[in-house]
């Protein structure tokens, strides 16, 4: 089946790492991406389209959502830190990407969730998607508020959403952690493929993760998708054991699945 079955698909944060990564890969997807960030990246290229929007601008998002068929909504907050920016973008935010969304008829959103709303389960667990929410931090708790806010959509107005909770998407694994969380760019491009293409997608929450060795996270209740990794931590595994020093397993970052960020801020 062709990659290609949308005119128009809006990417936000589309001048973050992921953004950067997804630009030419998303560009297969549709015969206009639609590229958006609060801060500038550059011109448009061929079949692409520029609008600079700030999530927390109800208006702005709704002239940068009018007349796309798909969003790919990767733009806001993307680590811990003070609740003021994270409430901005990531509630208020997002609250206006849906409301943007129900009032231009847009059907489908694939949503940038994150492992930090399960980040306080133990690394020694492997979690469904239906298991509750135990956010590590306010950015984990905001991420669940988009989950949340997308099911409503989902049951109240039929916008289908795929919540990706990305583990780790980095050109390569940086630390021990990251060999089970580690999602290579072309899967994460593979993932939101499926997303956007499965006839029927529902509300759907989904792990982000490749084909790595050791994992804490089960896809079962997501196989409709029809995602399949084709990369792998393990390749990187030897070069990472030997640049980084045997884990404290008194570290709660050793411990619980968000890593650092079960023992980051309190911020003010
Ligand atoms: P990033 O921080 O590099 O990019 C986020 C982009 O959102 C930035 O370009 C920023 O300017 C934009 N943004 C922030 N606040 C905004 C606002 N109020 N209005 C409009 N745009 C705003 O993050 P990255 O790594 O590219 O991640 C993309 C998404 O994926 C984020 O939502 C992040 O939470 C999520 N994610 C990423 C993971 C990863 O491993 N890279 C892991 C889990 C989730
Ligand atoms: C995230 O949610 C962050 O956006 C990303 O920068 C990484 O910290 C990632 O989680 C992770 O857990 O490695």
């Amino acid at each position: 089946m062709s990659q290609n079955n949308h005119k128009k698909i809006l990417l936000t944060g589309a001048a973050g790492g992921l953004g950067v990564a997804l630009r030419q890969r998303l560009k297969a997807n549709c015969d206009v991406l639609r590229l958006s960030d609060r801060v500038s990246f550059g011109d448009a290229g061929p079949n692409e389209e520029v609008v600079l929007a700030d999530l927390s601008d109800a208006e702005a998002v709704s002239a940068m959502v009018r007349g796309v068929d798909a969003i790919v909504h990767l733009g806001g907050i993307s680590v811990e830190g003070p609740f003021a920016p994270i409430l901005q973008a990531n509630i208020i935010g997002v609250y206006n990407l849906y409301e943007a969304a129900r009032l231009h008829g847009v059907k489908r959103v694939v949503f940038a969730s994150s492992n930090h709303v399960t980040g306080f389960y133990r690394q020694s667990e492997t979690i469904t998607a239906d298991r509750p929410a135990r956010p590590d931090g306010l950015y984990g708790v905001s991420k669940a508020f988009g989950e949340d806010l997308s099911r409503f959509y989902f049951d109240r107005y039929g916008i289908e959403t795929a919540c990706v909770r990305i583990g780790s998407s980095f050109p390569e694994p940086k630390d021990r952690r990251m060999l089970a969380t580690w999602l290579s760019f072309d899967d994460l491009h593979r993932l939101i493929t499926a997303c956007l293409s499965t006839p029927v997608l529902g509300h759907t929450i989904i792990f982000g993760m490749s084909d790595n060795a050791v994992t804490w996270w089960d896809n079962a209740q997501a196989k409709h998708v029809g995602y399949v990794p084709q990369d792998s931590s393990n390749v990187f595994r030897d070069a990472v054991y030997a640049r980084t020093p045997p884990p404290d397993l008194a570290d709660p970052a050793v411990q619980f699945q968000g890593g650092a960020f079960v023992r980051t801020g309190p911020f003010t």
